[in-house]
């Protein structure tokens, strides 16, 4: 869509979030039994436990690879608290284990070794790579990143990982290519929600060669110095935080580059609800809900949201066309 309003992303700075402290497990679980959004017809499961065993396993594991945690990044800070890890690890979104939030147990089914990335379309040469290969050929580094899912809830992250760029480097595409697809695993036997009717599988994404270029795009391999839980889409997810949440496609298993645009899984599931762009903008309501402010996860306090998630100074020129219009949404 476009906004015949080039002046629309500067947003004010005293609408900047203010550091804020997150509260209690237990006032994030009163919160989310009365606000839990589901997207489609998903509903928030509720009473499962937190899967805290699995995360001390993920976190042992992890230990022992030597690569987390990873230096920080200073480049990539924030003005609001950190989401508290137990709950960034146990409210998720992935669809392939259920349409509600509370998957974490279900996803500890993944099979992740060995995990293999196909790499082809518009490259000099196609190839797989496995994840472990690929890992050792990227340097690592610690960002903290804003996510703004959809549905009007947000979180505070810090990933560990490295710049789709590199992964783009590394990949070699040609220059006819104008577009990344990015797709997740196909697994019937352990992915419950494959199992159900209803959806496209696999889930795909995808990205213009400039978005994927821009410095802000990262592929996430860990949170919280730690490799990457099976939930938050290990081992390896995107992370592109000016966008929806559902931009961000966990458990890559293929890249690919081509000349058309993707056809995406949220665009085949909801053309009008879940476009292709998904630029976060507080001015472009979705279908049925304002985007005007969103939920913190973990304090329930609603904030502002800010056009491009807050990081109109590294994309806002991506979206800007010869006659000084912006493409939004
Ligand atoms: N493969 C896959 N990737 C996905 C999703 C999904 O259902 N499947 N959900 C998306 C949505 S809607 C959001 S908000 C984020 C959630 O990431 P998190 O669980 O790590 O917070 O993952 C995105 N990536
Ligand atoms: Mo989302």
């Amino acid at each position: 869509m476009l906004i015949k309003n080039p002046k629309g992303w500067q947003i004010s700075e005293n609408l900047a979030t203010p550091e804020r402290h997150y509260l209690g497990r237990r006032a994030f679980m009163g919160g989310m039994a009365v606000t839990g959004a589901a997207l489609i017809a998903g509903c928030d499961g509720g009473g499962d436990a937190v899967a805290q065993d699995e995360n001390t396993q993920a976190a042992a594991a992890a230990s022992d690879s030597g690569l987390y945690p990873a230096p920080r990044n200073e480049a990539f800070t924030l003005d609001r608290a950190l989401t508290d890890e137990e709950i960034a690890t146990t409210y998720n979104n992935f669809y392939e284990f259920g349409s509600h939030k509370r998957i974490s147990r279900n996803a500890q089914a993944l099979p992740l070794s060995p995990w293999d990335i196909v790499i082809d379309g518009l490259v000099e040469e196609e190839m797989t790579i496995s994840f472990d290969d690929l890992l050792r050929a990227m340097p690592l580094e610690e960002r903290l990143y804003r996510h703004r899912c959809v549905e009007a809830w947000a979180m505070a992250v810090p990933w560990t990982g490295f710049p789709l760029a590199a992964l783009v480097n590394f990949a070699r595409p040609l220059s006819s290519a104008r577009y990344v697809q990015l797709e997740t695993f196909e697994n019937r036997e352990v992915a419950s929600g494959q199992r159900a009717p209803g959806y496209p599988w696999p889930y795909i994404e995808g990205l213009t060669m400039a978005e994927a270029t821009n410095d802000l795009a990262f592929i996430a391999t860990g949170i919280y110095g730690r490799e990457m839980p099976k939930q938050n889409g290990a081992p390896l997810r995107l992370a592109v935080p000016w966008k929806y949440g559902f931009k961000s496609i966990k458990s890559i298993v293929r890249i690919n580059f081509s000349e058309n645009r993707p056809h995406t899984f949220w665009e085949n599931v909801g053309p009008r609800e879940y476009g292709f762009w998904a630029n976060v903008n507080p001015e472009v309501p979705h279908r049925r809900w304002s985007q005007a402010t969103e939920r913190m996860i973990g304090t329930d306090e609603q904030v502002p949201t800010q056009l491009f998630n807050g990081y109109a100074e590294h994309v806002a020129h991506l979206y800007e066309t010869t006659n000084g219009e912006n493409i939004y949404y």
